[in-house]
């Protein structure tokens, strides 16, 4: 029976356009996704749009329509951008679905059955931007008496009646956790900013809201709406079939794997998220990941600066794949990283261009020219040979355990580390002079690199699916053989296959002469 493995992506607000920040979350959960797919897992994937809140309410009405047909119109676009990016989700939740209210309904009253919720009132500050509570001391003023939140939100004056969650006494509770679940929060910098703001002491969270109608109704409430988190997070339970926790998907799936986040949103997830579940009595995820944050040409990305990068300006500008790669291999995951066009112009063109692409494509065509357009026969291995195969099979447990840890960028560094090996092996053993001399060995020479070229394309598969499928078309491997346990079949490419005419997958980016100023 297959293993089962549950990733998420934030579910995100449908007050905006989607833009590079959504796609590189959902990318790099595609990624894992479909690693664990062709390693044998049996892979259940979430995303989707958050749509209640003060803010989405405010987009609504500044944009003269009624939160439902606002929120129908905006979700598409995110629902679209997944397609765009050729994101392997299993399901898209929206919050405004039936099943997600009925779901958040349960775990309330759970909560409350339980004790962990009680009646009060709230007199505090708010940041709507951030759908957050603050305390006056994290707070700092301006100069004409504003108060901004760290994230660099304003924060408004909130008084009315309030559910709150006794978040305060969970505090020993957590830290426990923390230490008997050292992989629950990555990367480790993140867990220790998580481990002392719970140290230094929680306050109870306010977790409904009586100053807007947005939002799924507290059971036998009237006047309440819950906090947009509580509903939100909730989605992770839903997407499975939560309140049913008897049906399939549930069992199978419950808890979840990976929640994969931005840093921003590292505290609801990694410290209310855990309380609410341990509260309800329901397990907790298996580990929250806190990428960092992208900023443009040095500058933070924000609709007010005019500087949002469109990601499917990105897909038009630099093709789909290239896009993948990149932004997946610049920034070592979990660090901030910086878009700039320089950089992902010289990596396409060195990097897939050059490296990998020449190195598929200069095979390719010498065994077209040469071996007749078939898979080459194969003598007997020289040292140079099974070295470069070695390396090529040492892949899999390479990459394997660099994605364990979400280290999207160390898994490409393995694999671009045999691209160069394959690529000195051809310069080294000069194929082309062979032809003249001693065809049979030229043969075995092309052999080893159809299967080195093999090996890299089924594992690269997770993140430009697309070229590699072709580059694989080109090997003629089957549909059914392109999975993993197809890796340690040593040689698995058949002397003698027909193959199809190359043809090159990374064209190399010019830049067009209106912008290379
Ligand atoms: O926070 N760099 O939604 P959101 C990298 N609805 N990632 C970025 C980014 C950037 N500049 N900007 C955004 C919410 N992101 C809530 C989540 S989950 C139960 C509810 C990504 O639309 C990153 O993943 O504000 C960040 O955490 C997320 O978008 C925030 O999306």
């Amino acid at each position: 029976m297959e293993k089962p493995y549950y990733i998420t992506t934030p579910i995100y607000y449908v007050n905006d356009v989607p833009h590079i920040g959504h796609a590189y979350t959902s990318l790099a959960c595609d990624v894992m996704a479909r690693f664990k797919r062709l390693d044998g897992y049996d892979v259940m994937f979430l995303t989707g749009t958050d749509e209640h809140g003060q803010k989405v309410e405010k987009s609504a009405a500044a944009a003269g329509i009624d939160p439902q047909a606002f929120t129908d119109k905006v979700s598409q676009n995110f629902r679209e951008l997944v397609k765009a990016l050729n994101v392997s989700n299993s399901d898209f939740i929206r919050t405004t679905e039936q099943r997600h209210k009925e779901a958040c309904q349960v775990l309330w009253n759970e909560l409350l059955k339980r004790g962990e919720i009680y009646l009060g009132k709230y007199a505090g500050w708010y940041a709507v931007r951030d759908e957050a509570y603050y305390g006056e001391d994290e707070l700092t003023t301006t100069p004409t008496g504003k108060k901004i939140a760290p994230s660099g939100a304003e924060c408004e004056w909130v008084e009315e009646p309030s559910y709150f969650f006794k978040l305060s006494a969970w505090g020993d509770r957590l830290l426990k956790f923390y230490d008997e679940h050292p992989d629950f929060i990555l990367p480790t910098s993140r867990r220790n900013e998580v481990i002392s703001f719970v140290k230094s002491g929680m306050r109870d969270l306010s977790v409904s809201r009586t100053a807007l109608t947005w939002g799924v109704a507290v059971p036998n409430e009237p006047k309440h709406v819950m906090y947009v988190w509580l509903d939100a997070l909730t989605n992770y339970l839903t997407g499975v079939g939560y309140p049913d926790t008897n049906a399939e998907s549930y069992k199978k799936y419950w808890p979840a794997d990976l929640h994969m986040v931005g840093k921003d949103i590292l505290r609801f997830h990694a410290v209310y998220w855990p309380a609410f579940l341990m509260a309800a009595d329901l397990p907790v995820p298996k580990r929250v990941f806190a990428h960092g944050w992208w900023t443009n040409e040095g500058q933070k990305i924000s609709k007010s600066v005019g500087n949002v990068i469109d990601p499917y300006e990105l897909l038009k500008t630099y093709g789909l794949d290239q896009t993948r790669y990149f932004l997946m291999r610049e920034v070592p995951f979990g660090n901030d990283g910086d878009f700039s066009r320089t950089t992902m112009m010289r990596r396409i063109n060195s990097e897939l261009a050059n490296d990998l692409g020449n190195l598929a494509q200069r095979s390719l065509s010498m065994i077209g020219k040469n071996c007749g357009a078939k898979v080459p026969n194969c003598g007997a291995f020289t040292d140079a040979d099974n070295a470069l195969l070695g390396k090529a099979q040492a892949l899999l447990g390479q990459v394997r355990g660099e994605l364990d840890v979400q280290a999207f960028h160390k898994a490409l560094d393995h694999l671009w580390l045999v691209i160069g090996d394959a690529n000195r092996y051809v310069d080294e053993q000069a194929p082309w002079a062979l032809k003249k001399t001693d065809t049979a060995r030229m043969e075995t020479v092309l052999y080893v690199l159809a299967e080195t070229i093999r090996y890299l394309a089924i594992l690269i598969q997770p993140f430009m699916p697309n070229a590699m499928n072709k580059m694989l078309d080109q090997l003629a491997v089957p549909a059914d053989e392109r999975d993993f346990t197809h890796l340690t079949k040593e040689y698995a490419l058949k002397p003698g296959t027909p193959l199809p005419a190359p043809e090159g997958i990374f064209p190399r980016y010019v830049e067009p002469e209106s912008l290379a100023t």
